[in-house]
């Protein structure tokens, strides 16, 4: 009898749990581009492709290594379009001891493998997921019994725990973090290196092809389609990286520039989060590169703590609270998505620019997602579900695991401050520092008040306001609020004023 061995189009690697012990003789992985993945949210239409491209790859170099690989395509005459349905038909074409599957990235999925083994009757045996470097377990056991949970003590102790930027146990350089030094406004005249592209091959095509007649109407343009698709491509997306971008990465992390969506980050998130590369491996090249002197240890330090701190830590989170983490809606907020999410039809400079590319490349970087996407939603009180499906919709390297802390917790403060100390809420002097937005827009950044003035400004204030019973006892708003009351009546009534005027434009059509 066999094993069937699930492998899920986000766990790409031959070191998945899943496939430890794998007996060539007997063993059979089950491999299937399903309907239902595919439209549980609407994805971008790039994100399908790079999946079922690099899930396509993925099977035909296991099956060049001599592994036995069952693939349902999603255009198969008898696919029945869901992993439930593909796993009974493998079930019925062999005879099946256990199915063993890597423990999935999202709950709704989890859920429901729980339930095949009383529904198929056969064994089910779920891996701990092993591409992330904290188990579920040992965030549980972190967090238990803390007062209040910050990422920045998490990473201390992944910090210690996988040796990473130590010397002789304590920090290197001194410091944690040198995120101080990581601010800087951008600049004109920057050389940025442009992304990674390649040659799309037969495979890619035929998604493609696929792609755009299944999905037409999906958000987002398919071509030109560059993304990495094989764990080769993905290290050279990696390399690339070190060598060309990593050195200026912790300087300009912050800064957004119109014309730049690639900046000088690493856009190693979708390669990341489906198994082509795996954490620990980018960070100890990173590391290597500042032990050669190739990157300062701002920028080293700064990569280091997104992976092996925030991104960990979301997860953790995640784990820790689904599936009431869903549901959480700290403000009671529950204004509809704004349709300029999807059409980009907004005389806001730089809501305009980051939807564009969002919807170009399927990425945007993660100061355009917080502080402008997040930062007007946050503004807006718009329902925490809905902006969660947005993100999860529109970002290739979206899944739950990642997406909904990053929503919930970090952009929307649903959670109420579980994941982050405060709202990160700012008025339109924080993008206009960070970015050059503000130059083309038709609102002016510097007017407070009136119908010209930047939204993101009065909206600020509107939303401390809106919410005071929620934030009063925060100690960290403490000074907004000092600095709200002591205004005159007439500005705490014009920005109430244009709030209410800006939010029935947006509402009733109007472009805003
Ligand atoms: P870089 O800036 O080069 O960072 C390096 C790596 O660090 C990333 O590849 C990523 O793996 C990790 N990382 C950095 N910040 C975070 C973070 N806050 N949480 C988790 N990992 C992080 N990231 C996703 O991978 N998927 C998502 O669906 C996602 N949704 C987000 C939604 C919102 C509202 C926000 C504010 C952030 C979201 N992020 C998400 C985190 C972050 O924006 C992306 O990981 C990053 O933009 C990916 O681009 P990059 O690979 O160039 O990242
Ligand atoms: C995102 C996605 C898509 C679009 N399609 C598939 C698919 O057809 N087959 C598959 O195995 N996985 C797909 N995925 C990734 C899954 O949604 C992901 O494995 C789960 O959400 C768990 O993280
Ligand atoms: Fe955005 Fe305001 Fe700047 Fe316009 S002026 S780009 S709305 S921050």
């Amino acid at each position: 009898m066999s094993n069937l061995r699930l492998i899920l189009g986000d766990q790409l690697s031959v070191s998945m749990s899943s496939m430890e012990g794998y007996d060539i003789q007997q063993d059979i992985i089950l491999m299937c581009e399903v309907w239902d993945e595919a439209v549980y949210v609407k994805h971008h239409k790039k994100k399908i492709a790079f999946l079922f491209s690099a899930m396509r790859h993925f099977a035909q170099e296991l099956k060049q290594s001599g592994y036995r690989v069952e693939y349902t395509k999603l255009d198969d005459n008898n696919n029945t379009g869901s992993f439930r349905g593909e796993v009974s038909r493998a079930l019925k074409r062999h005879n099946i001891k256990k199915i063993i599957v890597t423990h999935p990235g999202e709950h709704r999925i989890l859920t429901e493998i729980t339930h095949w083994e009383d529904d198929f009757d056969t064994q089910v045996e779920i891996r701990p997921d092993n591409r992330f470097l904290c188990t579920v377990e040992s965030f549980a056991a972190w967090a238990k019994d803390r007062k209040q949970l910050r990422m920045e003590y998490f990473y201390r102790e992944m910090r210690k725990k996988y040796d990473l930027l130590m010397e002789g146990g304590k920090p290197i350089g001194g410091q944690w973090n040198y995120d101080a030094d990581n601010r800087k406004s951008p600049k004109a005249g920057l050389n940025i290196p442009p992304p990674y592209t390649n040659d799309t091959d037969h495979i890619t095509n035929g998604v493609l092809e696929l792609v755009e007649q299944r999905f037409d109407e999906h958000f987002g343009s398919l071509e030109p389609f560059y993304f990495a698709v094989t764990r080769h491509q993905a290290l050279q997306v990696l390399n690339l990286f070190i060598d060309q971008r990593l050195e200026f990465f912790g300087d300009y992390q912050d800064a957004m520039i119109e014309g730049e969506p690639w900046m000088y980050h690493s856009h190693l998130s979708f390669y990341l989060n489906c198994g082509l590369l795996l954490p620990l491996e980018c960070v100890e090249l990173a590391q290597h590169a500042y032990r050669e002197g190739k990157a300062p240890l701002n920028a080293v330090e700064g990569f280091i703590r997104q992976i092996i701190g925030w991104r960990e830590y979301v997860r953790g989170i995640y784990w820790l609270n689904m599936p009431d983490y869903a549901d959480v809606n700290f403000f009671n907020a529950n204004r509809a998505l704004p349709d300029f999410y999807w059409h980009a039809n907004t005389r806001m400079n730089c809501l305009h620019q980051c939807v564009l590319e969002t919807e170009k490349n399927a990425y945007a970087h993660h100061i355009q997602r917080l502080m402008v996407l997040g930062n007007f939603a946050l503004l807006a009180g718009i329902e925490p579900k809905q902006v969660n499906e947005w993100f999860l919709t529109v970002y290739a390297d979206a899944y739950e695991w990642v997406e909904m802390p990053n929503v919930s917790g970090m952009i929307l403060f649903a959670d109420g401050g579980y994941l982050a100390s405060k709202p990160y809420a700012a008025g339109g002097s924080y993008i206009n520092k960070m970015s050059n937005y503000c130059k083309k827009c038709h609102y002016r950044v510097s007017r407070k008040n009136g119908e010209n003035a930047c939204p993101f400004n009065y909206l600020y204030w509107d939303f401390l306001i809106r919410n005071r019973d929620y934030l009063n006892s925060n100690h960290r708003l403490g000074m907004m609020y000092k600095t709200y009351d002591r205004m005159d009546k007439e500005k705490q009534n014009a920005i109430h004023e244009d709030s209410i005027r800006f939010f029935s434009h947006m509402e009733n059509g109007t472009i805003v």
